[in-house]
């Protein structure tokens, strides 16, 4: 017949084993270790020697290092200690049964207290579940209609993106047929290009032949010399013969500096030039009674033999290399005001360009400037004003470019409003069409993810919850964005979720955050356990930039702990 433990008169005997061999021992006066062997008396159990190589001969003192002590612990929970325990000074028991040899014999009994205590506990810890299990019923209630919802989203984009996809394709045909009509006005416009450049160039041509004609015959005329006028040798400005005065410069002279010309002479020793009509000496005020006087001293084939200027050439695009505008071509004389972009087309094929932005310019000037200081030598600069270039390349420097009229210019792109409006359809179009699919494809991963019985975690997508810790704010979002926040007003990204974890459950990853300085991207888990609604309630930074939190959630609780709990409590009263 079975004893209870509770009636064998051993110390530390756990009811929950098989007891029999101690009430046996009792009536045969042997004892047989537990796992075998010769017997031993009756009278070495809980001798405080160890017979037993498992201990069982003692099973309420601390003689055998494997002997375990139980302790009843009425009115709160049993449990069960290690040998070495018994009689340590310690009071691990709240009866104070394991401690019971002289001054250790000291332990109250507080098992009626601390169980009070437990239970009630155990019975907050019951309601709390209690209370998450039917937030977590409502949660899956709600699950299948944000799945329905979901599915339809999805099913939604898929429609818009066949919607999106056709019209690309429109408008890339559209596109194609207004391309292949750009293509052939384009053609024509190149065409029409080419002709006004023949007819440009031929002009260009014309006029250099022309002045050649007229050089040589001014070389007949004038016995070999070019008449340059020169009214002031500072400002070299050349006007009409009949209105300044002049100095006849011999055409290989042209090449030397002035000096050299003036002051070696004609190549005929004989007719020295006059020191009065040397450039660097000639003086306007000496004639005072006019140009007429002035030519009649000197010889009368003294003309201006070189026409400097040729034309203003109007370009457009306020860039002097511009498409030509030639019906906005301009005199020599006439003054081209600021905001025309254009160049002074000047004898010996030789330009001088300017963008839009200039001060007024008279070409018969410029082209004076650059003829004339070239052929004395002078180093007068052009253009003393810095000119802003209007163009998209503010390096450009336009102000010292020198178009040769005579090259011919390729024609500046040219597309039709037409194609141009069309491509940018389809640009809005291709646009539109990727944004749907990239929601689409977000929105059929989430559909993929498991979300649990019931898709229970379905119900809470998305939903957000914020901690202080430390010094840090920390917020998540569930299968959202994972944040910190140092205080300095702005998050850094702790990760976003990936998945969840494959050895534990209720275990979810964040990655793919912020670099950490010196260090990995910052990444995060997070354990939830059973709560009547989602609260952070940890956070840890267990390895550097790695995060550790923990939080509560309806989702994860479960019925058959909150009936455990409701079993212990019941187990307990
Ligand atoms: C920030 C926070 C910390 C992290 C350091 C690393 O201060 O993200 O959690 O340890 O950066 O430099």
């Amino acid at each position: 017949m079975a004893v209870a433990a509770a009636e064998l008169p051993f110390r530390g005997l756990n009811p929950n084993i098989d007891t029999s061999v101690y009430a046996a021992a009792i009536e045969a006066g042997t004892f047989t270790c537990l796992s075998g062997g010769a017997p031993i008396p009756a009278s070495r159990i809980n001798d405080d020697y160890c017979d037993c190589a498992d201990g069982s001969d003692e099973p309420g003192t601390s003689a055998c290092n494997l002997a375990t002590f139980y302790c009843e612990n009425k009115g709160y929970n049993s449990m069960t200690l290690f040998a070495s325990r018994i009689n340590d000074g310690v009071c691990d028991c709240c009866d104070g049964s394991d401690e019971f040899v002289g001054e250790t014999t000291a332990c109250p009994n507080t098992c009626k207290e601390d169980g009070a205590e437990y239970r009630k506990h155990l019975r907050e810890r019951y309601e709390a579940l209690k209370k998450g299990v039917e937030a977590k019923k409502k949660l899956q209630a709600e699950a299948g209609a944000i799945r329905a919802q979901k599915v339809a989203k999805a099913e939604e984009l898929r429609e818009s993106l066949s919607g999106a996809a056709k019209l690309v394709e429109e408008k890339t045909a559209a596109k194609e047929a207004a391309e292949e009509r750009e293509k052939v006005e384009r053609e024509q416009k190149l065409l029409e290009w080419e002709e006004q450049e023949d007819t440009r160039i031929a002009a260009v041509e014309e006029e250099i032949m022309a002045r050649e004609a007229s050089d040589e015959e001014d070389d007949e005329d004038g016995e070999g010399t070019v008449k340059v006028a020169v009214d002031d040798v500072g400002s070299s400005t050349v006007t009409s013969d009949s209105e300044a005065a002049a100095k006849v410069v011999s055409a290989e002279e042209m090449n030397k500096p002035p000096s050299q010309v003036m002051e070696e002479g004609d190549d005929d020793e004989e007719e020295p030039i006059p020191e009065s009509v040397k450039l660097e000496n000639f003086d306007m005020n000496a004639y005072p009674d006019g140009v007429d006087a002035m030519n009649a001293e000197t010889p009368p084939e003294a003309t201006p033999a070189v026409e400097p200027c040729v034309m203003w050439r109007q370009t457009g695009g306020c860039k002097s290399t511009g498409p030509r505008e030639a019906d906005s071509d301009k005199d020599c004389s006439a003054t081209i005001p600021d905001g025309s972009s254009g160049y002074c087309e000047c004898a010996e094929g030789k330009t001088k360009g300017y963008p839009c932005k200039h001060p007024s310019i008279v070409c018969e000037d410029v082209c004076t400037e650059l003829i004339i200081g070239d052929a004395i030598g002078s180093n007068v600069e052009l253009n003393d004003v810095d000119y802003e270039d209007e163009g998209d390349d503010a390096d450009e420097d336009e102000d010292v470019e020198t178009v040769d009229p005579l090259i011919r210019q390729t024609m500046p792109e040219w597309n039709s409003e037409e194609a141009n409006a069309i491509r940018e359809e389809l640009k809005t179009a291709e646009s539109e069409k990727s944004s749907v699919s990239r929601e689409l494809i977000t929105a059929e991963k989430e559909l993929t993810t498991d979300y649990g019985e019931d898709d229970v975690w379905l119900a809470v997508f998305g939903k957000c919850a914020k901690m202080e810790r430390n010094k840090y704010a920390y917020e998540v979002c569930l299968f959202g964005e994972a944040k910190q926040n140092d205080g300095t007003g702005s998050w850094l990204r702790l990760g976003s979720f990936d998945k969840w974890d494959e050895n534990k459950a209720h275990r979810m990853h964040f990655t793919g955050g912020q670099k950490c300085w010196n260090g990995p991207d910052r990444s995060m888990y997070v354990d939830f356990q059973c709560g009547e609604k989602f609260e952070l309630l940890t956070a840890d930074e267990p390895e550097k930039c790695v995060y550790h939190l923990e939080a509560k959630l309806p989702a994860v609780c479960d019925d058959l702990r909150t009936e455990a709990v409701l079993k212990e409590l019941s187990d307990m009263s």
